[in-house]
């Protein structure tokens, strides 16, 4: 299936001229007057860090009245399990579609058939699922491989001709992000004397990296860690502050390659307690909300939507921080 890539405005741009045009059409979201608002489940993974605030935002704000929808929203607390009987519960409730941010990759296939049968459409937004995506009208998020060969990539660029010794912060285990972030990392420092000494799961949350790398700095000490690989900016942040406890410098004692760029993590680049940060873009909400629309209206939509990504040193950082949407 074509992947399309397209940068945000572009996809934008064509969104928005769709869903404004199906507006005029009279049977769906848009405040062509007189519609009733569309009705939209969301199941969001939980709050496990900045990136999840910035991306609960940009929903909110796409799906509001203003817009035509009405919204349903449930954070699953990072429970997987929870998460699905919150689909189940929008299916009972016979909403007009099913937005999902699905915590973990497997386990998809029973709910998303039962929303099938009940004739609601699902539009993945943010992670992925192994299901067919016959079981869902279309996803829109980054590509989270891209991200983890990008930041492996400069970690070869900067310490790969030397024996550097690695520790990782996973993030939740069976999620997309985790999984192809890891994937797309290994394949940037292939052939590198960069060795993974250590790798363990903080969840993407701070208390989750500050804990899992107290751990990793009891085992090792601060000079038997050379380079941090963190798979989001909130358990990189975790990770300076057992480092600092320990005595250490973040970003010269150990350095430190992130995900995501959300605010804080941006303000620890510039003040050079990390070195390298991948963008991860949360802002979804307009593109989820022009896909929900298009599917109602029986557009034709593309089973798979990404928004650009891109990444920062510490100088590129302190040029763009203030000016960032998020
Ligand atoms: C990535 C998103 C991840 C972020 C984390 O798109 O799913 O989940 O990288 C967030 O910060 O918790
Ligand atoms: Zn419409």
């Amino acid at each position: 299936m074509k992947n399309r890539i397209l940068a945000g405005a572009a996809l934008l741009g064509a969104l928005a001229l769709v869903a404004t045009g199906c507006a005029s059409s009279g049977n769906g979201a848009g405040g062509d007057g007189g519609d009733e608002l569309v009705t939209v489940g969301f199941a969001q993974t939980g709050s496990e860090s900045g990136w999840r605030s910035a991306n609960t935002e940009s929903m909110k704000e796409a799906f509001s009245e203003d817009n035509g929808f009405e919204l349903i929203f449930n954070a699953a607390d990072n429970d997987p399990a929870a998460q699905i009987a919150a689909v189940r519960d929008f299916i009972s409730r016979g909403v007009d579609a099913i937005v999902i941010a699905p915590i973990v990759e497997d386990g998809w296939d029973d709910v998303l058939q039962e929303a099938s049968d009940a004739g609601i459409p699902v539009v993945l937004e943010d992670r992925t699922v192994t299901s067919s995506d016959d079981l869902y009208a279309s996803w829109v998020g980054l590509d989270f491989k891209k991200e983890g060969v990008t930041a492996g990539e400069w970690a070869a660029e900067n310490f790969g001709d030397t024996p550097t010794k690695m520790v990782v912060l996973e993030g939740t285990t069976g999620s997309a992000p985790a999984n192809d972030r890891a994937e797309g990392f290994d394949e940037g420092i292939e052939g590198t004397a960069i060795e993974t000494i250590d790798s363990q799961t903080g969840d993407f949350t701070r208390d989750g990296g500050k804990t899992v790398m107290e751990g990793f700095l009891q085992k090792y000490g601060v000079d038997g860690i050379d380079l941090l690989y963190a798979h989001n900016d909130d358990m990189a942040l975790g990770a300076i502050e057992a480092i600092e406890a320990a005595g250490g410098v973040p970003g010269e004692d150990i350095k430190i390659v992130s995900i995501d760029a959300v605010h804080d993590g941006m303000q620890a680049l510039v003040d050079g307690k990390i070195n390298f940060i991948v963008e991860c873009n949360p802002l979804l909400g307009e593109l989820a909300a022009g896909l929900v629309t298009d599917v109602l209206d029986g557009n034709d939509v593309e089973k798979e939507n990404y928004l650009e990504d891109q990444s920062f040193t510490q100088e590129q950082a302190a040029e763009v921080i203030d000016s960032r949407a998020y």
